[in-house]
């Protein structure tokens, strides 16, 4: 218990607030310390069966917050079921401390109940993997180091890391035991360091293109700073730039059919750009080589020629304050000229609900996590740039552009931000994580709303070589279907029946009245989008 309780001080005196716990008993004693913590009001704790569901909501509100977030589990499988969600934190550079309770070294490789190698686990993606013994003196320190490996500091980058820890019996506080005093003091941030004058590096170049991926609003002033220099910026959708002035609709389009894609001097990355082939092209040309605006050592660079990485400061996501006067620029003009020429309109219904998606969200302010797949690429090439919406926040797990999590991470960035979310994806997306609705009788209720668009399986196959290939033959086709778009037999509404969500089925046509009745509770919306869908 003592090493526990010293853990739980040390997390709290190192700036942990949110705690995500999944029940067992080898982690028993750091479950009994954090109950006394949350009892005191110094974490926030949810409790959650599922270590997956666990460590991606996790991720949510390390994503909401900006703060680490310690994720505890018990032995055995229980931790390996962390690894995706620790994966994407290390992909997309979010801090997480996964706690991981385990049995005393004595027992390891004996054959004792639940145990296995649980140290090196995560050693491909993790900051750090420390492991402290049951009898630690030292694990305050060991706390403390591990923080400021997950938050960047002593670290390339901010992400996840592993602390495993073996208790011993017992594994109950004993009767005498005092609590442990919780410490006051606040934790404060170290000074950011500066990093590189945006505007300037951007001002040095002739005709430059942004190209802004997921994330590229955690850099700071680069909202501001693109404005000041009238740079034209493709901006995907969780990149939070669209609505610059700068920003263009139909960058993609643009890049294939305009003329001034040839023109264009240099290409400056910012984020994790994934969305297309085009812009993934764009970016990996020798000539001209990239330049990469960096806020840490995890950005895309994705042949390893850029001619530059620019260190920049990470800030703090949306908080840009007022932009500049955007100048008069030619270079501007013609690609916003360009754009609008395009006017590209959606054709599916896919594409059609995810827009109305993105307007009734901008519309509302919220929280909208998009999930991988047509639903994000559908938004990246019709969400219409250069629209004041206050409040609007995109977010996509595109470390990985996993289809697993989606809804535990949202659920997440619900309870982080304390405001409703929104999320959007696609039928196989929806399955994959349906269980991540399940709540504890005792856990807070969140208002998180989840629309499927339901296309019966994964479209995203159709768009690729593999479509065409199901086209040329029958075999082609039912190959296809089975291997590849694998539509599932299970019922999206008896599912969220199952899980206590309330239902609402509609078609394209019948969405935006839906939505525009806001997000409230727990709510599935599952709209049919494919013509050939049977009734279920
Ligand atoms: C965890 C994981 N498994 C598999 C994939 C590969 N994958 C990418 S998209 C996709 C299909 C998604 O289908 P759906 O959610 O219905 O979206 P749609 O393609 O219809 O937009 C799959 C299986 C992935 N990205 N992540």
């Amino acid at each position: 218990m003592a090493t526990a309780r010293e853990i739980v001080t040390a997390l709290i005196s190192g700036g942990v607030r949110d705690v995500v716990l999944a029940p067992g008993s080898r982690s028993a004693p750091l479950a009994y310390a954090i109950a006394q913590a949350e009892a005191a009001g110094r974490v926030r704790v949810l409790v959650r069966v599922d270590e997956r569901a666990a460590a991606f909501s996790a991720l949510g509100i390390a994503l909401a917050t900006g703060h680490p977030v310690a994720i505890v589990t018990t032995s055995g499988t229980a931790v390996a079921n962390l690894y995706p969600a620790l994966a994407e934190a290390d992909a997309a550079a979010v801090p997480l401390l996964a706690l991981t309770a385990d049995r005393p070294r004595e027992l390891w490789r004996t054959g004792a109940n639940q145990t296995t190698n649980q140290v090196a686990m995560f050693d491909n993606v993790a900051r750090a993997c420390v492991h402290l013994d049951a009898d630690a003196t030292d694990a305050s320190a060991i706390v403390a180091e591990a923080l400021a490996a997950a938050r960047g500091l002593s670290s390339p980058a901010p992400g996840p890391v592993q602390l495993n820890v073996s208790f011993r019996p017992p594994l109950t506080p004993e009767t005498g035991d005092e609590p442990a005093p919780l410490p006051e003091a606040d934790w404060q941030a170290p000074p950011a360091p500066a990093g590189a004058d945006i505007a300037e590096v951007l001002a040095g170049l002739e005709a430059p293109v942004v190209v802004a991926g997921d994330k590229a609003d955690h850099i700071a002033g680069l909202a501001k700073a693109i404005t000041a220099t009238a740079t034209p910026v493709f901006a995907e959708p969780s990149s939070n730039l669209r609505d610059l002035p700068s920003a263009l609709t139909s960058y993609v389009a643009l890049l294939a059919e305009s003329p001034l894609a040839a023109e264009i001097s240099d290409v400056v990355i910012a984020g994790h750009p994934t969305l297309t082939r085009p812009v993934t092209e764009l970016i990996s040309r020798p000539d001209p080589a990239p330049i990469v605006l960096a806020a840490h050592d995890r950005y895309t660079d994705l042949t390893g020629g850029a001619a530059r990485v620019v260190r920049v400061a990470a800030g703090e996501p949306g908080a840009r304050g007022e932009l500049p006067q955007l100048p008069e620029s030619p270079w501007l003009t013609a690609w916003l000229a360009a754009d609008r020429a395009v006017a590209a309109r959606p054709t599916t219904p896919l594409e059609r609900a995810a827009l109305t998606v993105w307007q009734d969200s901008a519309r509302q302010g919220l929280d909208l996590l998009v999930g991988s797949s047509s639903t994000i690429r559908a938004l990246d090439r019709f969400a219409p740039a250069r629209e004041q919406h206050a409040g609007l926040r995109v977010w996509a797990n595109r470390g990985l552009a996993g289809i697993d999590g989606t809804i535990a991470t949202g659920w997440g960035l619900a309870l982080g931000s304390g405001r409703p979310v929104r999320i959007v994806c696609g039928d196989l997306t929806f399955f994959h994580d349906a269980s991540a609705l399940l709540r504890g009788t005792l856990e807070a209720g969140v208002d998180l709303q989840v629309i499927v668009l339901n296309d019966a399986g994964g479209s995203i196959f159709a768009g690729l070589e593999h479509g065409e290939l199901a086209a040329t033959s029958e075999a082609g086709a039912r190959r296809f279907a089975r291997y590849f778009a694998t539509e599932q037999t299970g019922s999206i509404g008896g599912l969220a029946a199952a899980y206590g969500a309330g239902f609402t089925r509609c078609r394209e046509e019948g969405l935006a009245p839906l939505l525009a009745a806001g997000v409230s509770g727990l709510t599935v919306i599952e709209v049919e989008v494919s013509a050939n869908l049977q009734d279920r």
